[in-house]
């Protein structure tokens, strides 16, 4: 059995599914810049998540969104003079590139936005309709925002598991206006941001024209396309709270108390230069920068599994030198015409593996394989391209 910690019970739970497919989905990107270390960190470990459901036999359904409707994405294509479609196109393009040659599976659905909006607009109004929703006006503008109202949803807190303090001292910074006058509760979510001059607009029916909020996206994209409950949910620690947290309740509340992801993981943080890698503050270690220096994308994907998923750690070129003298040792290992026979170290990276994605364990285990075939030991001739097939099939390494 696969087994995850879980970020909501706090404990390591087996998350495999018993019938069906196993249901993913893993927050996506926003695109308005490139892909960096810590996007890639984040894919890298839920693709190792889906490669071991699928090595158990089990199919999976995978859906990742696409941020393209935001803040973030407009501001930038403001400042470079160009449409925020044409923006996004072009990262998206770019971040399936990078992700292409990190040999991350793709997700079954790649969902933005602008094509969910119905969805979107369904699950506000149902909100609305049901009375956990709240409209406010806009100053100055005949639209409304809408915000869901937290008193009505009992299960909030119990993805982050945070204290109502915790949770006040992030929400600013995370995209919450705790400060903005007639809200409820401070910590109330928007659900639907009413037009504003100068803004892109959807048409929301009932709602009036406007934009969704960020955390509303997620909770619709996810029901439309594996409905709920599903399996596993997943993205950075950085989402914790409040974009699952606030996912989750919206979806309780669709729900009527029913259970929206049966298990959360999530990926601790990449820092460079002594802070959170982040496309806000431009400290970046950019994939495709790495790529075009002309490091091995298998390098790339080797620093990031040299690193446990649930610490938090930071990039360094030596992390990079680490990795490129391992997969040249990996490969010269599996040059030989015979080596020692695999089936002790194939059965070690699936332990590791399956023992919450002990990924730095797994490379041990290769590293000491390909020690041995290195000092000349073993006779056994099919080994080398037994263990190419397991690297490829479990750790996404093709040497
Ligand atoms: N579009 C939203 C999610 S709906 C978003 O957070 N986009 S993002 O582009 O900012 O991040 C994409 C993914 O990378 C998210 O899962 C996020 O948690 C993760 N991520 C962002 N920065 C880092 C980092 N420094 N280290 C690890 N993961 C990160
Ligand atoms: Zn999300």
């Amino acid at each position: 059995m696969l087994r995850l910690h879980d970020t909501s019970s706090g404990a390591l739970q087996p998350v495999e599914p018993t019938t069906g497919p196993f249901t993913m989905y893993v927050c996506g990107i926003t695109p308005y810049d490139a892909t960096h270390l810590g996007h890639a960190a984040t894919y890298v470990t839920f693709d190792l998540v889906q490669r071991q459901v699928r090595d158990r036999g089990h199919a999976v359904r995978y859906v990742q969104n696409v941020t393209d409707v935001d803040d973030p994405l407009f501001e930038r294509a403001d400042r470079d003079g160009v449409d925020f479609r044409d923006l996004a196109r072009r990262e998206v393009a770019l971040f399936r590139e990078d992700m292409t040659a990190l040999a991350v599976l793709p997700p079954d659905a790649y969902v933005g936005v602008e094509e969910s909006m119905d969805g979107i607009v369904e699950k506000i109004l149902a909100l609305w309709d049901a009375g956990q929703a709240y409209p406010l006006p806009v100053p100055g503008e005949s639209s409304v925002d809408v915000y869901l109202d937290l008193a009505t949803e009992p299960e909030f807190g119990q993805v982050s598991g945070w204290t109502r303090e915790e949770m006040l001292a992030v929400f600013a910074d995370r995209g919450g206006d705790p400060d903005r006058p007639g809200k409820r509760d401070r910590l109330d979510p928007l659900l639907w941001r009413g037009a504003r001059a100068g803004e892109p607009t959807w048409d929301g029916g009932r709602l009036g024209s406007g934009r969704p909020g960020w955390h509303i996206e997620c909770t619709a994209i996810t029901i439309d396309h594996l409905g709920m409950p599903f399996d596993l949910k997943g993205g950075g620690t950085d989402l914790v709270f409040p974009h699952h947290e606030m996912s989750a309740a919206q979806a309780y509340g669709l729900g009527g108390g029913a259970v929206f992801a049966r298990h959360y993981a999530h990926q601790a943080m990449v820092a460079y230069e002594g802070e959170k890698m982040s496309k806000s503050k431009g400290n970046l270690v950019l994939v495709s920068r790495l790529r075009h220096e002309g490091i091995d994308p298998m390098a790339i994907r080797l620093v990031l599994l040299a690193q446990h998923y649930r610490r938090d750690w930071e990039y360094t070129p030596s992390l990079r030198a680490d990795a490129q003298d391992r997969l040249a040792r990996w490969r010269a290992a599996l040059s030989g015409n015979v080596a020692p026979a695999p089936q002790e170290a194939v059965d070690g990276i699936r332990a590791c593996l399956a023992d919450d994605l002990d990924s730095a364990g797994a490379l041990a285990v290769v590293d000491a394989w390909a020690d041995r075939a290195l000092a000349g030991e073993g006779e056994d001739p099919t080994a080398a391209g037994v263990l190419a097939r397991t690297l490829d099939a479990l750790l996404g390494v093709r040497v």
